[in-house]
């Protein structure tokens, strides 16, 4: 559960805002003088403070630098009966001192605004911030999961795509969705390239170590492959992993236009002429999809799953389906089917040719242990061993 650090001098809404905030489920703990404030950090430690403004033997400014000075990074609420304006201002000094500041809140409060404040500080309607990122990467609170890309025909596991989670102290497991504005509006895209490829790829090698022959899928943002330099930090990873480059292909978005075209030609045949895979993700809903096609070497369709989701419905999705299909064998390109979900879905796209899958039939994504395990369980549910192969992989599609 998260800690919250409430510094209330009044001790009628010191409990107020004590209460406020086990009802919205924090651990609550107040101070009601400034002095109490360094020993309350360093005993409790908490993820977030609530502050008020004036004390009477300091004020909230010396606390924020307090919490500046201690390297705090949680939210940090300022509550007071000052003015706004001296509220306002008083946020902006704690943004200066690189705090994680939220807006401030006013004097009078009814307990039912506090708790709704609280709550949704609590189910993430505050996203995280860059300086949680930071913190993130640093403390090792991003994780790697995989999601199994299955041969059709026996649902053996042949690859398996690298999704990125956030194991965040207070908010949960988040998904990229869920800080994806916070990655687009900072420069993560290197140290976050390099977590997620130096991740993926030593999990692949582990793989390859069992004797398992899967490929690793690792998705890029359109930035990354618009920077031919970025792509020599990819051949710096493989060279340091000390895998065959064939065992990673990276997936590219189409739904971002690409907006600097000759640099993404470039990196991308660099990264072809490297041995690695290029697939376009979520093909067939995105920005000129088959000008993309053209002027970029690709590997990999993945077949967007809203089309794989109404395939067995209407006649439209199946017909795109099948020219995605028939295009990709032109072409010679791999073609996944994304969002797998039913038996129907797949027996009618193995009725149409198609070789690969990825959905919640074969598996959501999981830790690699868990991926491991699956296959395992799978392959001795056929009476071999696991290092016996690809052959051996398979998951149960239940
Ligand atoms: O577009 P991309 O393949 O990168 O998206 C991967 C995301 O899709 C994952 O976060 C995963 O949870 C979700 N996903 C994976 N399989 C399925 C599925 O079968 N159905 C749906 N609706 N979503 C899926
Ligand atoms: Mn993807």
């Amino acid at each position: 559960m998260p800690k919250i650090l409430i510094v209330e001098d009044d001790l009628d809404f010191q409990r107020l805002l004590s209460f406020a905030a086990r009802e919205a489920g924090f651990v609550a703990n107040a101070v009601n003088h400034v002095k109490a404030v360094p020993e309350a950090l360093k005993t409790f430690g908490p993820d977030l403070c609530v502050i008020d403004l004036a004390f009477p033997d300091g004020d909230g400014v010396g606390v924020l630098q307090h919490l500046s000075d201690s390297a705090f990074s949680g939210p940090i609420i300022l509550i007071s009966g000052a003015d706004d304006r001296v509220l306002r201002t008083a946020t902006r000094v704690g943004q200066e001192l690189d705090l994680n500041m939220l807006p401030p809140v006013s004097k009078p409060m009814s307990m039912s605004e506090l708790q709704e404040l609280l709550s949704d500080l609590l189910t993430g309607s505050l996203p995280p911030d860059a300086t949680e990122f930071r913190e993130a990467l640093r403390d090792d609170q991003l994780r790697m999961y995989y999601q199994p890309i299955v041969r059709l025909s026996d649902n053996a596991i042949v690859a398996a795509e690298a999704l990125l989670r956030w194991d965040h102290p207070w908010r949960g497991l988040m998904a990229p969705a869920a800080f994806l504005p916070l990655l687009q509006a900072n420069d993560f895209v290197e140290d976050l390239g390099k977590f997620v490829l130096t991740t993926a790829l030593r999990d692949c090698q582990r793989w390859l170590d069992r004797g398992l022959d899967w490929t690793v899928n690792v998705n890029m943002p359109v930035a990354f492959i618009e920077d031919p330099t970025l792509i020599d930090m990819v051949a710096a990873i493989i060279d340091e992993v000390g895998i065959a480059a064939r065992h990673l292909t990276i997936e590219v978005n189409e739904s971002v236009a690409v907006r600097n075209q000759r640099g993404a030609a470039q990196a991308a045949t660099k990264l072809r002429i490297l041995g690695c895979g290029l697939a376009m993700d979520d093909f067939g809903s995105g920005y000129s999809s088959l000008l993309q096609l053209y002027r970029m070497p690709f590997s990999e369709l993945k077949i967007d799953r809203r089309f794989i989701a109404e395939i067995e419905k209407e006649d439209e999705a199946e017909s795109i389906t099948r020219a995605i299909l028939a295009l990709g064998e032109t072409l010679r390109l791999s073609v996944v089917a994304e969002g797998v979900e039913t038996e129907g879905q797949r027996d009618r796209l193995r009725a149409m040719g198609a070789t690969l899958g990825q959905g919640f039939l074969f598996g959501p994504p999981m830790p690699s242990d868990e991926l491991l395990a699956i296959s395992g369980e799978a392959a001795s549910g056929g009476g071999e061993d696991v290092a016996g192969g690809v052959e051996n992989t398979k998951v149960s599609a239940t």
